[in-house]
């Protein structure tokens, strides 16, 4: 546990008030558990089979091999891979279940699921090769979930649907490497089999299939619950909200949904409109339904509908204890097996929906897609009649505005306006140096650094520095909570290049893009980068970085490993797991940038992190020629034409 104070101020009374209460958060935990296991943290330690557990001496004495003869660099690549393969999964079978949803929602017009965004689906159908003139969209939406869901299950060789996305150039590097996703599943499935004992013992090999498993996972399973929540769900485009424990309400019944997938928070934002509830809630003395999110299904909520977020991963347990949640729902993912002991000293009822996702001693809602509104409507409703049961609620009053709902295609809206939507505005801007590059940080919180922290100091010396920066996930959550994601932020932050154009356009600097398995969108960014031209011909040569300061989940990884396999250099805070092996570290801090233009790097100072990413796009700057920035060019009306290809 890090000695600075968490960033937010309320965190720290409502924690005091669950110590009173007598039940521990995630703070007093991780304190108990500090120091942690050496081996662990250095990645050092294998229970791949029962010959060990094993670990090496970090320090050089023996042991430096396992039972079975593993060094430390094999021992430290099969952890981190197999770190990949569970991130992949969690978030590809979020992307199979929309998918799955999307069948439903074109065969059964009762299933309360239906097609919103019909440019979204004929686009991305026409990416996936399939017909879409004189059909209707039923089915045409039928054809693109049998499509997507074929992704996951592909067994032959080829690729992926979407890989067609990708740079050209890109393409041709990843069939060089051999590491072009096949099936989703197949790669994972590949991952844990050439991780096991005794199977492949060449870090560099296992890092190849673990750059194809995550590949599979960006541009696979990540960019499938992308484009497919927008067609069901409608595209993201730039709507205000709020942020924080100050959204809920003392006089309306709040219903908190925790986890990932939208597939239940679209049903529960039906679900609270629903008149008989309303008046249910009225009749026992509440002014109404509030529903807020925390983690990503709060982004996904906020994005879509503009619902408030009560906060991010670490503020779960808090949410609980203001004593204001009359019902806290969660699904899958990131979602703490600590819930019902702190649920149980307020009043809150915690209940699951996913049956892949069960707490033992919580009730459980079953959610199928068949009888989403129902169940929907069902929770809703125990909320509602658990309003009255409330004892002392203490609802901090921090809270902030933000703008939200910066989706891929919005962007290109606000850049290029309805006609002529574009990235060549950003790319003009980058190229005459107003602003000098493009970074991605998302990502979770985690205890052992104080929360938020390391999010806001990034991306605060980042805009000051005129870098554009594009978030997801708990990160985004940490830096809207700190006001940066205003347009008025900019005025105070940004630097003047960046700021001027912000101006220019109406936007903050620092937009807000979803949950993590939006993290696809900023692919599909990088790429339109590189097809407007003038920035290079791979991603590798945009002047552009990731992070994910505060990381914690296996699914960090995953995401941290498809951006450096795309060509993006990525710094994690808190540290890596790998750092047991300086041959492996050496392989993904430096190897990698001959072998995928984009590196990892490790810096748990936001300073210094910010120093790395910033000389990182100084240098792709140089090396494109425009260091020293340039004037403006002006379009003709034919590059324009050109441009709108
Ligand atoms: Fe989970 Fe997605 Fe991490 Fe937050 S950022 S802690 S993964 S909710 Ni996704
Ligand atoms: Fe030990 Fe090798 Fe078994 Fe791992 S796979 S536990 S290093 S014997």
């Amino acid at each position: 546990m890090s000695k600075d104070k968490n960033r937010d101020i309320s965190v720290e009374t409502l924690r005091e008030k669950a110590v009173q209460a007598g039940v521990e958060t995630v703070w007093e935990r991780s304190e108990q558990q500090t120091p942690r296991c050496g081996f662990g943290e250095k990645g050092l330690c294998c229970n791949h089979c029962f010959m060990g557990p094993c670990r090496i001496n970090p320090k050089g004495k023996s042991p430096q091999k396992g039972v079975c003869g593993a060094t430390a660099e094999v021992i430290v690549a099969r952890n981190f891979a197999r770190m990949i393969a569970a991130g992949a999964a969690a978030h590809s079978d979020h992307g199979r279940e929309v998918a799955r949803t999307l069948l439903t929602a074109a065969r059964n017009p009762d299933s309360g699921y239906s097609v919103k965004d019909v440019n979204k689906l004929h686009k991305v159908a026409r990416t996936m090769g399939i017909e879409v003139k004189d059909r209707t969209k039923e089915e045409i939406a039928a054809e693109v979930a049998e499509r997507a869901l074929d992704n996951f299950g592909r067994q032959e060789e080829g690729e992926l649907s979407f890989v067609r996305l990708a740079p050209e150039a890109r393409q041709v590097l990843w069939k060089r490497l051999g590491v072009t996703p096949r099936g989703i599943d197949r790669e994972i499935v590949e991952m844990l089999h050439r991780t096991h004992m005794g199977v492949d013992h060449d870090h560099r090999n296992i890092m190849l299939q673990g750059a194809r498993t995550a590949l599979a996972y960006g541009w696979g399973g990540s960019m499938i619950a992308t484009e497919l929540q927008d067609i069901l769900f409608g595209t993201p485009s730039p709507l205000r909200g709020q942020v924080n424990l100050g959204v809920l309400s003392e006089k309306e019944v709040n219903v908190v949904v925790h986890g990932h997938e939208p597939v239940l928070s679209e049903m529960l934002v039906l679900a609270a409109q629903d008149k008989e509830l309303q008046d249910l809630a009225k009749a026992q003395g509440a002014a109404g339904i509030n529903l807020a999110g925390i983690c990503c299904t709060a982004n996904e909520m906020l994005l879509r509908h503009g619902y408030p977020i009560a906060g991010n991963v670490l503020q779960q347990e808090l949410a609980v204890a203001t004593g204001a949640v009359d019902v806290m729902v969660v699904d899958v993912q990131c979602v703490m097996p600590s819930l019902p002991e702190i649920a149980r000293c307020f009043h809150t009822k915690l209940v699951t929906t996913s049956s892949k996702a069960k707490i033992a001693g919580t009730e459980h809602f079953g959610f199928s897609e068949d009888n989403a509104l129902e169940t929907a409507k069902a929770i809703v409703r125990e909320a509602v009649l658990n309003f009255t049961k409330r004892d002392k609620v203490d609802i901090p009053h921090e809270k902030m505005d933000l703008i939200a709902g910066f989706s891929h295609e919005a962007i290109n809206y606000m850049l290029g306006g309805s006609f002529r939507g574009s990235y060549a505005p950003l790319n003009d801007n980058i190229i005459n140096g107003r602003i000098k590059g493009v970074a991605g940080v998302v990502g979770c919180c985690n205890p052992k650094v104080a929360m938020d922290r390391s999010h806001v100091g990034l991306v605060e010396e980042l805009i000051a520095n005129d870098i554009l920066v594009v978030q997801t996930g708990c990160s985004a959550i940490a830096c809207a909570k700190a006001g940066l994601l205003l347009p008025e932020s900019a005025r105070e932050h940004a630097g003047p290049g960046l700021a001027e154009v912000c101006e220019a356009v109406g936007m903050p600097p620092v937009l807000h893009s979803g949950s993590c398995v939006d993290n696809s969108r900023i692919l599909t960014a990088l790429s339109e980068m590189v097809r407007i031209g003038g920035l290079g011909s791979d991603i590798s040569d945009l002047p552009v970085a990731g992070a994910a300061p505060e990381w914690m989940s296996e699914k960090a990884i995953s995401i941290g490993q498809y951006f450096v396999s795309s060509g993006v250099f990525t710094v994690f805070g808190v540290g890596l797991p790998v750092e047991g092996s300086k041959i492996f570290t050496r392989h993904i801090y430096e190897e990698f940038e001959t072998v995928f233009g984009g590196m990892w790097a490790s810096e748990p100072d936001p300073g210094k992190m910010a120093a790395l990413m910033i000389d990182h796009i100084n240098t792709k700057r140089e090396k494109l020629g425009i260091a020293k920035g340039r004037e403006r060019v002006l379009f003709d009306m034919e590059m324009r034409r050109d441009l709108e290809v």
